[in-house]
């Protein structure tokens, strides 16, 4: 029997469920905040079990939050987040050990290599072997590299200089010998941007350093970036014969104050109607756009799911995107393919009818 729901019809028999849909082409990840973690999202947990086989802690795993001092370390909600995960058999993705970012102010303080390297290594060595063997990949090195390509100038690579990329990953490999080890970035699809990565990758290869994969965050817009660039990127990265994971996924439909692309989560702009068009619901016309822009995406990544190990959201629902706070605070966006009310949207339609209509032919 058919029904006609949105912009698709399936057939009821089909699976509703995304992971389910998705299992012969990748995992289907969200990220987790603390209240899924704590199991106070009752409904967002509902949808995690039933349409996610990957999760990523969205903020519990961080530097400032988990190594806050020197000798203290936040363990309760990243325990919490495994013992979920281990329940639910999810696949498990730590996020993120060396970033720039989220980084507490005593490392920021150090200026001696030795001491940060032995900081950076301990770090690792504390996080990663507390879950060796449950979590099964990490970020290790998060957003190292400026638009250009060249490196950014965090403190690592002040103090460091550029091996500590390499340095971050041995010890990441050391910590955990079986754990999957990923370079995550936002706006790989910018060709300069994207050399900066490669190069980056090549040069851990040359030195025999294990690194098995590239997370292209994928925070975009309704227009931006091409197909073709995201069919570039995912072809340029499986090229060099690692995985290619889409590690944030979400697609803003709001204005943006100064045609930002990427995730620099320094930035922020004043709230105005202006630039807050949807207070209340998202409209048809958008709605259907955004149905559109996510097909038009996933056409691409099931064409090259032989690349792809896993595409995550990053986030479960609307109601809890970091896109209603940024880069304006208090917006209200429709970025995923869940609403507030944790119902699937039309873009949740037309992403699940793809596989579907595939399996049919
Ligand atoms: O979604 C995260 C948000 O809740 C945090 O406030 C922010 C700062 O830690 O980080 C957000 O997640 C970022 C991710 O860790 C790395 N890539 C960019 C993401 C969006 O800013």
């Amino acid at each position: 029997m058919l029904i006609t729901i949105g912009l698709q019809s399936f057939s009821q028999k089909q699976t509703n469920s995304l992971k389910q849909a998705y299992a012969p082409y990748f995992k289907i990840g969200t990220a987790l905040n603390s209240s899924h973690i704590e199991e106070g999202d009752y409904d967002g947990m509902l949808l995690v079990r039933k349409h996610f086989n990957a999760i990523t802690p969205e903020n519990v795993m961080k530097w400032e939050l988990i190594h806050p001092s020197p000798n203290q370390y936040n363990f309760a909600l990243p325990d919490a987040f495994v013992k979920l995960g281990q329940k639910d058999s999810m696949y498990m993705i730590g996020h993120t050990l060396v970033w720039h970012s989220q980084l507490p102010q005593w490392v920021h303080a150090i200026t001696d290599p030795v001491q940060l390297e032995q900081v950076m290594k301990e770090h690792i060595f504390q996080v990663m072997g507390r879950y060796k063997g449950k979590i099964h990949a990490w970020d290790v090195v998060n957003e190292a590299l400026n638009e250009d390509g060249s490196m950014r100038e965090s403190v690592f690579y002040k103090v460091l200089g550029s091996s500590y990329i390499a340095k971050a990953f041995k010890f990441a490999h050391e910590a955990d010998p079986d754990c999957k080890l990923y370079y995550n970035d936002y706006n790989m699809v910018v060709p300069a941007k994207r050399q900066g990565a490669i190069r980056i990758i090549k040069e851990l290869q040359a030195q025999g350093i294990p690194i098995h994969g590239v997370g292209m965050q994928g925070h975009w817009n309704l227009n931006w970036p091409s197909l073709q660039d995201i069919e570039q990127a995912i072809t340029d990265f499986a090229a060099l014969g690692i995985t290619v994971m889409i590690t944030e996924l979400d697609i803003t439909v709001l204005p943006n104050p100064w045609d930002l692309v990427g995730a620099d989560v320094n930035q922020k702009f004043e709230n105005s109607e202006k630039m807050n068009p949807h207070p209340n619901f998202l409209p048809d016309s958008v709605d259907i756009l955004l149905a559109k822009r996510y097909e038009d995406i996933f056409k691409i990544f099931v064409k090259y799911h032989a690349n792809i190990d896993r595409v995550s959201f990053w986030g479960v629902h609307d109601g809890v995107s970091w896109l209603n706070d940024w880069p304006i605070r208090g917006r209200t966006n429709y970025p995923l393919l869940f609403n507030r009310n944790y119902k699937p949207k039309r873009a949740y339609k037309s992403v699940i009818s793809l596989v579907k209509q595939a399996e049919n032919k």
